[in-house]
């Protein structure tokens, strides 16, 4: 921690960023006793993050199902026998009445989902660009998550206002494979290169509970935090486990795991906005407020994620108001 004077008077602390964590070391943090890594974790958060704040962001599938990719968590990939129907890229205007809808309840950021394996030149990007241009003329923050990208797109989204981009890494590299088998780690990690190099902010987390090993959810956490700068936003997904897919009799995780990861993010990646991300019906309000304890300062609110379901919205706001959290308010 470095401490910046100005006449004598402190202004602004800032912290000592690393980008070079080994596995002993974060391994060390993350199996601390429970209490203790939280207390430090919050301490961390409390120099970055000054009010009781928590980001509400709302999510919509602009485009649902009949995904090329195998991912074996997704409820979303046409191999995967789910229920889930393939559906056409939404109406600029349907999405746009969502966003309003959206920031009435007291969203701050509006994230559109597809399930593309990669984004293809044409009608349906130009007017995913014009949802972009819509949610930002609402005042709010707009995030895809459209899958890979070449330079040239993430550089026309950046021209349509896109605040951020959404692209996990899900696990370590030495575990990908045993999850995803239709691209490679170093795809998504350029994907991330070409994001940042446009200028957009980056959005990208993982997911616990596919049946990673604690030194594979160590190595992501690892993996995520050498990014120079480290990724403004790190969504931690708890698996949504669904019938059809590979990994539905996959083994429950407890939510105390989701602490421990929440509290490692955060203390490796202290600025970035940790956003407690799938898995919340699972979870008590107790558990939420400890993941939030730990760091975790953002939710996905709404009755839905992108196909599953997400706690109810009165449910959520009667959380908020009873540990006295307020909303963070737009900035766009
Ligand atoms: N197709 C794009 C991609 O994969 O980047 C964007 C949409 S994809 C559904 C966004 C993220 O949702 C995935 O990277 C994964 O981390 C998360 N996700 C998907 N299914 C999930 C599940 N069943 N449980 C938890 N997270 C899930
Ligand atoms: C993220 O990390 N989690 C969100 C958002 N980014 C796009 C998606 C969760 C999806 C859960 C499964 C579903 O609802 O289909
Ligand atoms: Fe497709 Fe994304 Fe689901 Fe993978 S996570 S199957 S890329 S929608």
């Amino acid at each position: 921690m470095a401490l910046i004077l100005q006449k004598g008077v402190l202004i602004r602390r800032t912290m000592d960023l690393r980008h070079d964590w080994t596995l002993p070391e974060v391994r060390a943090l993350h199996d601390l006793p429970l209490l203790e890594l939280v207390y430090r974790a919050q301490g961390v958060h409390r120099e970055v993050f000054t009010e009781q704040q928590v980001q509400l962001c709302s999510l919509l599938s602009v485009k649902t199902g009949g995904c090329a990719e195998d991912c074996a968590y997704c409820p979303q990939a046409a191999r995967y026998d789910t229920g889930v129907k393939a559906e056409a890229l939404l109406p600029v205007s349907e999405v746009l009445a969502s966003a309003a809808k959206a920031r009435e309840a007291g969203a701050s950021r509006f994230c559109m989902g597809a399930a593309w394996r990669e984004v293809k030149d044409g009608p349906q990007f130009d007017r995913v660009l014009d949802m972009v241009r819509g949610v930002r003329a609402l005042g709010l923050e707009a995030c895809c998550t459209l899958g890979m990208l070449t330079a040239g797109q993430a550089a026309r989204l950046k021209d349509a206002g896109c605040s951020a981009y959404n692209h996990n890494l899900d696990t370590s590299r030495e575990a990908y494979g045993d999850v995803i088998t239709t691209r490679t780690y170093d795809d998504r990690l350029e994907t991330l290169r070409r994001v940042r190099e446009a200028g957009i902010t980056i959005c990208s987390g993982g997911i616990i509970g596919l049946g990673e090993s604690v030194d594979d959810r160590c190595r992501l956490l690892i993996t995520l935090a050498a990014q120079d700068p480290h990724p403004e936003s790190v969504p931690i997904n708890m698996l949504v486990r669904v019938q059809g897919t590979p990994l539905a009799q996959a083994a429950p995780v407890s939510t105390l795991e989701m602490v421990r990861m929440i509290a490692t993010a955060r203390i490796l990646m202290p600025c970035a906005m940790v956003r407690l991300s799938a898995g919340r019906l699972q979870m008590s309000g107790e558990a939420q407020l400890l993941c939030m304890m730990a760091g975790a300062n953002s939710v996905f609110f709404g009755e839905k994620l992108l196909t599953t379901g997400n706690p109810e919205y009165q449910q959520d706001m009667a959380l908020f108001e009873s540990a006295g959290i307020r909303p963070l308010e737009p900035r766009p």
